[in-house]
């Protein structure tokens, strides 16, 4: 017997979480359960608002129609569902078999969105690699090189990613470069997206000699059906966002294309709930256990759901006081 749950959640931001200059005071959602032989498998289906181009409304309908097929035991083909539809429903799915190993990498690389006294006491915690995130872009393109040259200078072992999502053009990037020392550029692990066009954030790169890694570049071009990895030779790191990506399957296959083009792949939140975070940390764990992921975004909530996030004192709403909009 299969039976099925769907749920939608609303659940409050954080007052300062800005994404694509929109102010996120509620993140919404849809959790799956889907039931078989008294086993449960969970799945999120949460597209990210400016940045998925599909909308609540249009993942709801293709869920519900889904949902109705996989109650009747039909095999669904993940690769024709919008990318947070297909992450969603495969996730419930390799849940429900087993397939999910229960360990995961809880240690996020945390993020700074600018200010250095905040980042200190949490690198302080990290034991092994220390890696942190900084946000670049918000501000005077100097100012982020003079504040990345601060740290890598103060702290020595510190590696950093940055992300800058294409806020520069090419004279901005290389005024920022020009503020971090050659000598400490290496240890910028990679700059995710530096400029508006691809093609200038690859001068950067070559100019540079700091490493970039591709994020939207990468979401715009899995949409294409000739899409091939193999183009993004040259680059350091590929960020892979399931919800924005597509089904497990999918991103399982797109790490091993990048392992053997010997390219880093790093997954990465796109602000889901605690429930789907822990399950991007379990899926981290089990498929780049050497790769820090980029999930630290649970701070960006004021409440966590269900599961909770190791470590986090916010307080857990219940998925079974979200509200249940389907069932079969
Ligand atoms: O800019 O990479 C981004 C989350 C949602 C939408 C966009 C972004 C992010 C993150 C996630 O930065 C955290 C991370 O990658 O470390
Ligand atoms: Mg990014």
């Amino acid at each position: 017997m299969k039976s099925v749950k769907l749920y939608r959640y609303s659940l409050p931001m954080d007052s300062g979480v800005i994404l694509r200059d929109e102010r996120l005071k509620e993140r919404e959602g849809f959790i799956i359960e889907l039931s078989e032989n008294g086993q449960i498998g969970r799945g999120e289906v949460a597209p990210l608002p400016g940045f998925s181009l599909e909308s609540g409304e249009e993942a709801f309908s293709q869920l519900v129609e889904q949902l109705a097929l996989w109650q009747c035991g039909a095999t669904l083909n993940y690769d024709e569902l919008y990318p947070s539809v297909a992450f969603g429903l495969s996730m419930a799915n390799l849940e429900l078999q087993q397939g999910l190993p229960q360990e995961g990498i809880y240690q996020a690389a945390p993020l700074c969105s600018g200010d250095p006294d905040e980042l200190i006491p949490k690198l302080d915690k990290m034991q092994g690699l220390k890696i942190a995130k900084v946000k670049v872009g918000l501000y005077e393109p100097i100012r982020d090189g003079m504040l990345v040259n601060l740290f890598l200078e103060s702290i020595p072992d510190l590696h950093l990613r940055l992300d800058a999502n294409r806020a520069w053009t090419p004279e901005k990037a290389r005024k920022f470069a020009q503020y971090v020392a050659p000598s400490r550029r290496h240890r910028i692990c990679f700059i995710e997206e530096p400029c508006q066009a691809p093609g200038d954030s690859f001068s950067f790169a070559i100019d540079t000699g700091i490493a970039i890694a591709w994020d939207e570049t990468l979401q715009h071009a899995i949409r294409k059906p000739d899409f091939k990895l193999d183009d993004f030779n040259g680059v350091k790191a590929i960020i892979i966002k399931p919800t924005l990506i597509g089904s497990v399957e999918r991103c399982c296959a797109l790490i091993d294309k990048a392992k053997a083009l010997g390219i880093k792949a790093i997954f990465s939140s796109s602000l889901e709930s605690s429930l789907g975070l822990t399950q991007l940390a379990r899926l981290a764990h089990w498929q780049l256990p050497d790769e820090v992921p980029g999930l630290d975004t649970i701070g960006l909530f004021t409440q966590q759901l269900e599961v909770p996030w190791p470590g986090c004192e916010l307080p857990i709403a219940k998925l079974s006081d979200q509200a249940l909009i389907w069932q079969a």
